[in-house]
């Protein structure tokens, strides 16, 4: 009996907390539960932030807030730009400086699962490589080890998870040896989790009789996790000054760059607290957020959010005013995200309408919905940036470093991705004077795939060392 249990007093004590913020049928089961079950329940309703749930079902719930720029200036941010007059070797050299130093740790968020894709594990454990088919954590893993080699010091490695995939990936690490990386330099930790709102009526959601209906908080809740992991202490243990964010679906992404941790750390007008590389949008209406200031505070706006004719404004050359199309690889100064996860600082939340299966509050019985019957909180990583001083861009060649695997077919899929590793290595290649065989649309007719332990960019291949290449062939480099 419930009655008798050692979860007693926190039972109680729940009940009546509950009650006071209208969500008290989240215990309403709790006489069907055996004794650890019931334990289990109590322990994950008080894991969540309760306090803040009636503001969460307010604001997010049973309204949707939307940004309106209103007559807000919005204007491209201080940036280094493609082509731009500014010394790349300089700020090369700066953050090769800081990678000598170990000053720099990557971190990579890696909450997400394959289910996109149809696959049913991790993402970072589907396959990435064009011709290696290595896993995307692999991927990420021979940027490190071609900067601990090129730099002679250590890059930690920390990997943020999720509660749904933290278990598989740390074995599906340990099953593939760390990827020849020290364990002692990897650290793992799941973010955190949020309740799912019935859409109708605030109420959180129960997955089952004695679990709550949780989701991820977001690749924002990255910021969170660093601070409560443990990661943020263990970084200033070994001097790191400098985090490298990237997400788990690029395997082109630059782990470490130099170029971009140097304009970060050195750039005049950086605050060096969080930086974003951006690629130029390709048309006005192109699905991703574009960096900019607001009425000069730097910020993100969603493409859904900027306005027709502020997407559409161009430079006298032609380009696009506000082209820095953010493709979620930033820098940012340790000191920065201890700062704002210290404090009261918190990262607005995003509502999604999802299909989530629960069971009726009522009844008990199992509900399959087969339309969107919940709402999931999320925070996204690019809403601190408003939380900055200032805040630089570095705008890169879309093709050299983004290949987001995303999708099962068509746009950042494996295909699309393939493709581009493939013409990535084929214009390294050429710049070299290694002749790429090609088809008649000019595209090339082999499927290529440079790892960065090989070159991190054309001036470190070595023509000579490699064979000619044939058409059809698949070759790693
Ligand atoms: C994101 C950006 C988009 C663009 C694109 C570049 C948002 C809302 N959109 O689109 O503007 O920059 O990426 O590739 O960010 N993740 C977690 N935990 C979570 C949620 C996500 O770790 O709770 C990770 C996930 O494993 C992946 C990354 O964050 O590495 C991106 O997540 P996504 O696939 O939801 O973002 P996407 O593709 O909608």
């Amino acid at each position: 009996m419930p009655g008798t249990t050692s979860a007693t007093p926190k039972l109680e004590d729940l009940r009546v907390r509950l009650s006071e913020i209208q969500q008290g049928h989240l215990l309403r089961f709790a006489d069907d539960l055996a004794p650890a079950e019931l334990e289990a329940l109590c322990a994950q309703i008080a894991a969540l932030d309760l306090e803040s749930v009636p503001a969460l079902v307010r604001e997010y719930v049973h309204s949707k807030p939307s940004f309106d720029p209103g007559s807000a200036t919005i204007a491209p941010p201080p940036g280094y730009m493609r082509g731009g007059d500014w010394d790349i070797e300089r700020f090369r050299s700066a953050g090769e400086q800081l990678l000598r130093e170990g000053k720099v740790a990557a971190f990579t968020v890696a909450g997400g699962q394959g289910s996109r894709l149809g696959y049913d594990g991790p993402k970072g454990c589907y396959p990435g490589g064009a011709v290696t088919g290595k896993p995307l954590f692999a991927c990420l893993a021979d940027w490190i080890h071609s900067a601990q080699d090129r730099y002679g010091a250590t890059v930690p490695w920390y990997i943020m998870t999720s509660p749904l995939n933290h278990e598989a990936t740390v074995a599906f690490f340990k099953q593939h040896d760390h990827f020849g990386l020290s364990p002692d330099n990897i650290m793992f930790f799941a973010q955190g989790v949020l309740p799912s709102f019935d859409m109708a009526t605030g109420k959180i959601l129960l997955a089952s009789k004695g679990t709550v209906a949780t989701n991820p908080d977001g690749h924002g809740g990255s910021l969170r996790a660093l601070a409560h992991s443990g990661a943020l202490e263990d970084m200033k243990r070994r001097g790191v000054e400098h985090i490298s964010y990237v997400q788990i679906d690029n395997p082109l992404a630059r782990v470490v760059d130099p170029v971009f941790i140097g304009l970060h750390a050195a750039a005049p007008n950086s605050s060096g607290e969080m930086s974003t590389k951006v690629v130029a949008k390709t048309e006005p209406g192109e699905k991703v957020g574009v960096v900019c200031t607001i009425d000069g505070k730097p910020g993100v706006i969603e493409y859904s959010d900027l306005p027709e004719a502020t997407a559409a404004q161009r430079n006298p050359d032609g380009t696009l005013t506000l082209r820095a199309g953010n493709i979620a690889l930033h820098m940012l100064s340790r000191s920065f995200v201890e700062r704002i996860t210290s404090g009261d600082l918190s990262l607005p939340y995003h509502r999604a309408e999802k299909k989530v299966p629960c069971i009726d509050p009522e009844t008990g019985q199992s509900v399959d919905p087969s339309e969107p019957n919940a709402v999931k909180l999320e925070m996204f990583v690019f809403d601190a940036i408003p939380l900055c001083r200032n805040s630089i861009v570095y705008e890169v060649e879309r093709a050299d470093e983004f290949a987001p695997i995303k999708n099962a077919e068509g746009n950042d899929s494996i295909e699309s991705s393939a493709r581009i590793q493939t013409e990535r290595a084929a214009s390294w290649l050429d710049a070299r004077g290694v002749k790429v065989p090609r088809k008649s649309d000019g595209s090339s007719d082999c499927v290529l795939e440079i790892s960065p332990r090989t070159a991190t960019r054309p001036e470190e291949l070595r023509p000579e060392s490699i064979e000619p290449i044939r058409s059809g062939e698949k070759r790693a480099i």
